[in-house]
Order: structure tokens, then sequence, then C-alpha cells
């Protein structure tokens, strides 16, 4: 065999790895999105990945960490395609085989998930059809050519190889076009009318107009951080959305989205931590919501004396297990239907999603909400804690440095950031630069409890290299610990220290 020979099966096999995975990715376009091959997949991979690897994604890639995912599979399906080529130049059937078992497996994988719906094995199916069809074709074009001439000394012809190219390229270049274009769009503002109490009194902007760089009082939800197992966006729409409260009560029931909008509302200003921000990270974000007190509902469903949790599920298969007393405690935990004053974005779980004050988001934040389910600790595990992390998710008090940069100017400058206790709320911050001594910071609006807090200190910085350390002191008097603990199992803790150097 001829090293261009082997090339262009290899290349024809990629074609067809690639052009198949494509027709699979736009069949799901109709037979929904929990049946796209990449999206099974990758949602097996995210489910099966341990959770430090996890860790590792979100810290290095951000939310940009699905779309390297997506790459992944990508790159991996065409060498996985490229190896087919081979296999089947060499045994005829080996690489239709290995092709077929791809684009089948991913069927039966997208089947056999909990988003699954009849159609979902069907992309897979068309996936490989296509995939054996193309590689057949390019390959008994190879075997023609190479028998008509001498074998061994023989090329490929011209026609073939850029034939296998193009289509490895349309292959390639489709999937980029289809995934960087229809996901995407699946992020819309879907809107509905907002019952009231709309917006009766906006968030004031916060230091932020006077300290550039700190943080803002109130993230914009632009700019608000998105935290989720979702590959493609569940896309529930309001007319068909039903909420099913069951489990260990006396009285189930599900109520739609009318209904929904029908119950008392509450507008409460709340700030929500993802589990896995480090310290000083970017996890966290601030601003008033809008819902149906979850207390309401439980009230009217009459949980049984023996019920602990109320688990709650996501359209994307996620679930979050919410300690029952928790719910009950008096604090605002609500099925909320928007943030900032307008309906929830896509990405943060349209139509309504649960919000509890003082938990982080994965044990009491379920977007795309459609259950939940009342029952024991013993009976059921949620996504998370099945994985391993802390049943019950109390955010952690923490400190965020958010000014000066790494790199100022000596003289007099500002020190500022936000810190959060959610729940318990921020009574004081103390900073100190270097070994000197904690000095008392000035505590911006107080919002809520369950709001962050902006601090800010003057410090007349000197040159040389300083480290400026902050910790808070929450709402019951206790200091943030500074025991170094990573984000796994239940939050990270520690100081937040900045070195800065000062020229
Ligand atoms: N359906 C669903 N809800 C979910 C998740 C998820 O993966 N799926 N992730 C949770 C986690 S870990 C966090 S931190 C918050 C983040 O909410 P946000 O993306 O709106 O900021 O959503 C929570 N709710
Ligand atoms: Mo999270």
């Amino acid at each position: 065999m001829t090293d261009s020979a082997r090339g262009t099966a290899g290349l024809w096999g990629s074609a067809a790895a690639l052009v198949g995975l494509l027709v699979g990715q736009l069949t799901s376009a109709i037979t929904g999105p929990a049946s796209s091959p990449m999206d099974a997949v990758g949602g097996l991979v995210i489910d099966q990945t341990p959770s430090a690897l996890k860790e590792w994604a979100i810290a290095t890639f951000g939310t940009a960490n699905k779309t390297v995912l997506l790459l992944v599979i990508g790159v991996a399906v065409a060498a996985l395609g490229w190896l087919a080529g081979w296999l089947q130049r060499r045994a005829g059937w080996a690489g239709a085989v290995l092709l077929a078992g791809l684009g089948v497996g991913s069927g039966i994988i997208a089947a056999t998930r909990t988003t699954a719906s009849p159609t979902s094995l069907i992309p897979g199916m068309l996936a490989a059809l296509v995939a054996v069809l193309v590689l057949r074709w390019g390959l008994g074009r190879l075997k023609e050519l190479e028998d008509s001439t001498d074998s061994r000394t023989a090329e490929p012809s011209r026609r073939l190889v850029m034939l296998g190219g193009a289509g490895a390229a349309v292959g390639g270049l489709g999937l980029l076009a289809v995934e960087g274009t229809v996901r995407p769009a699946t992020v819309g503002r879907p809107p509905f009318e907002l019952p009231t109490p709309r917006a009766t009194s906006t968030l004031q902007p916060g230091l932020e107009t006077r300290i550039p760089g700190l943080t803002p009082l109130r993230t914009p939800v632009p700019d608000f951080f998105r935290i989720d197992i979702a590959l493609s966006i569940p896309r529930p729409e309001t007319e068909d959305w039903v909420l099913t409260i069951d489990g260990m009560v006396r009285n189930p029931f599900t109520i739609t989205f009318d209904e929904l909008l029908a119950m008392p509302m509450v507008e409460r200003d709340v700030t929500l931590t993802c589990v896995s921000n480090p310290v000083g990270g970017p996890y966290v974000g601030s601003t008033r919501w809008q819902g149906v007190l979850v207390a309401d509902l439980l009230r009217r469903a009459d949980p049984e004396p023996r019920a602990e949790q109320v688990l709650s599920h996501g359209a994307d298969g996620f679930s979050a297990s919410t300690p029952l007393d928790v719910l009950l405690d008096g604090r605002d935990a609500m099925i909320a239907i928007a943030m900032d004053g307008e309906p929830l974005t896509r990405v943060h779980g349209f139509p309504a999603r649960l919000l509890t004050p003082g938990l982080y988001g994965y044990v009491g934040a379920t977007k795309w909400l459609e259950r939940l389910t009342i029952t024991t600790f013993d009976e059921a595990q949620a996504y998370w804690t099945y994985r391993g992390w802390g049943e019950r998710g109390p955010v952690k008090t923490s400190t965020r440095i958010d000014v000066p940069g790494n790199n100022l100017d000596a003289g007099p400058t500002t020190i500022a950031g936000v810190a959060w206790a959610t729940h318990r709320g921020i009574s004081k911050v103390e900073v100190r630069v270097d070994e000197g001594p904690w000095q008392e910071a000035e505590l911006g609006k107080d919002v809520s409890d369950d709001y962050w807090r902006q601090w800010h200190l003057p410090w007349d910085a000197p040159s040389g290299t300083h480290q400026i350390t902050a910790r808070a002191v929450d709402g019951d008097g206790e200091v943030q610990t500074s025991a170094v603990q990573d984000v796994v199992p239940d939050g990270a803790t520690g100081y937040h220290v900045r070195t800065v150097q000062v020229g």
C-alpha cells in the first residue's frame, strides 16, 4: 500500500465520520436536542467525568468548558474516522463496523438518557447509515483504482483525494457552523407578561459608580455566570410548562405556568453562588428575583412528617436536594420566573427555576424546573450528591478583592471588593497589607442578609511588592475561616490574597 493511498483511505474515513455526524446533528434539529449525538455523548462524558476533572475544566475554560468538550468530541470523531478508513482498507468491512458502532452507540446513549424521547435513536442511526455509505463509496473507488493499475505503485486519483478532502471539510465546517449558530440561537429572552409586583423599586447602583473596577452591586443579566450540565439549553415553553409536586405529601398536585403567575409573587434581592467558585473566583452574581414562595406550594402539598428533602428536577436531567426545613424556615426560597425585572433568560432557566437564599446553586437553584419530589435523604440522591458533593450545601462566608489589580502606581488608591455570607449577612470586612494590622473596611449598602456587600478601604500604596489580604465577618459575628480548602466537596475556604507590584 502506498503512503498516499493509505492517506486517502484515512481521509475518506474522516469524511465519512464527520459527514455522518453532521447529518445526525441536523436530524436532531427535528427530533429534539436530547437526541443530538454530540449532546448524548457529551452528556455522558459530563456525567461520568470525575468531579476533580470537571472542576479543572470549569476552572480552566470557565463558561466555555462545553464548547471545548464539543470540539474535543469533533476531533475525536475525525480521528476515529481516519482509523476506520485504514481498517476498511485492510479488512474491507472493519471500518464500516467501527463507524456503524459509533453512530448506533450514540443513538443508544441518547435513547437511554433521562432526557430521552422515543425519537432519540433516529439521529444516531442515520449518522451510522450515512457514514457507512460514504466510507464504502470512497474506499470502493480507491480499490477500483488500485486494481486497474499496479497496486504497489498506484497513486489514488487526484479527484478521489480532493473529493475526500471536500467531504471532510464539509463535515467539519458544517458541524462548526451548526454548533456555532444553532446553539447560541437558543439563548433568547422569550417574553411573557410579568405579574405585579413587577420591579416595585429598582435596585440602585452601588459604590461601583465611585470605585472603578469594583463589582457592580447588581450583576447585569448578560454578565451573570452560567453553570449547568446542559449541553444544549432546554427550551420549555410557557404553554406546555407544568410543575409537578409529588412524593411524601398528602396532596400531590400539578400547576401550569398561568396558575403559577396567578399566585402571590415576591421580589427579593439575592446573591447566587456556585460551590465550584474558587476563593476570589467569578461564579457569584447578585440581582433582584421575582417568583412564588416555595413554602406556599409546599404547604398546599402538605408534606408527611418524615419528609426531609425536596428533590427538584430540571429538564436537562439535573436534580438538586434542598433540605425541607430550609425551605420552610421562613427564608424567601422561591420558584423564580424573573431576574432583574425581566423574564428569566433561557440560560438561566426559563420559564421557572428554584432559588434558595443561603444555599449553593447545586442544592437549591434548579433551572428549567419540572418537578419537586418530597422525600428523605436516604431514599433519593441528587445529581451532585450522588457524585460525592455535600448533601446540604450552605454558602460559606467569602470575600473577593476586586481592586487594585496586580500592577499599580505608588500613591493613594482604594482597595475594594465584595463579601457574601448568603442568608447570614455581612457585618464587617477587614483588610491587611503584608503582615500589618487588620483594618476595618467601610461597607457599602446593606441590601439584605441574602445579598453580597461591597466594601472599600483607602490605601497609600508604597513602592514594592505587597500582599493584600481580606476577610469577612458574617451577620452572626463569625469570622470567615482562614483554613484553605478546595471547592470539593462543599465549597472553597481561605482568605483571598492579592499580590500587587507598586511601581
Ligand atoms: N437544570 C439545572 N439547574 C441547575 C444546574 C444544572 O446543571 N441544571 N446547575 C446548578 C448549579 S451547580 C448552579 S451554581 C446554578 C447556576 O445558575 P446560573 O447558571 O443561573 O448562574 O444553577 C444550578 N441549577
Ligand atoms: Mo454550582
